[in-house]
């Protein structure tokens, strides 16, 4: 049985978001608003079937997948990138890799009880947020 990720998460934490959005090459004047906002992740999971939403004021972000399948991914609304992307299971820990035009780009997610990390990596850049459940 895999690790049930399903519900909701709220950001309490944000380390390096500005390395890892010039990293994307996110422009000053958009860098500005997005270190501002509060992140909330809302995770639907059906076994090894995934829907991640990302909500903030500012903009939103989803993304289907199942583990193991390859898939196009575009970033609209955040650095607007095509990426052939893949997750796949490491124990209970979910591992992204995002194949495109950034060398070494993906995520990586893992529980512990109520508390949810995300790592987000570009290049040498490495962002670390820390998610607490809500619901
Ligand atoms: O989530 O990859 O949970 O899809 C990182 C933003 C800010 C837009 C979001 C909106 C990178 C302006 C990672 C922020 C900065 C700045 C939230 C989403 C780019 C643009 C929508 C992500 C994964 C893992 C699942």
């Amino acid at each position: 049985m895999p690790a049930n990720y399903s519900g909701t998460w709220d950001i309490v934490d944000n380390q390096n978001f500005e390395g890892y959005m010039v990293a994307l090459g996110i422009d000053f004047a958009t860098r500005k608003v997005a270190r501002m906002l509060k992140p909330q992740k809302v995770f639907e999971q059906d076994g090894d079937s995934f829907i991640i939403k990302t909500f903030t004021t500012f903009r939103n972000y989803s993304s289907s997948f199942k583990i193991g399948e390859e898939f196009e991914e575009i970033t609209k609304g955040l650095d607007n990138r095509k990426c052939q992307t893949t997750i796949n299971w490491d124990n209970d820990k979910l591992v992204c890799v995002q194949k495109g035009e950034k060398k070494n780009r993906g995520w990586t997610h893992w529980m512990e009880g109520d508390t949810l990390y995300l790592e987000l990596r570009c290049e040498d850049q490495i962002c670390k947020q820390t998610y607490k459940r809500t619901a």
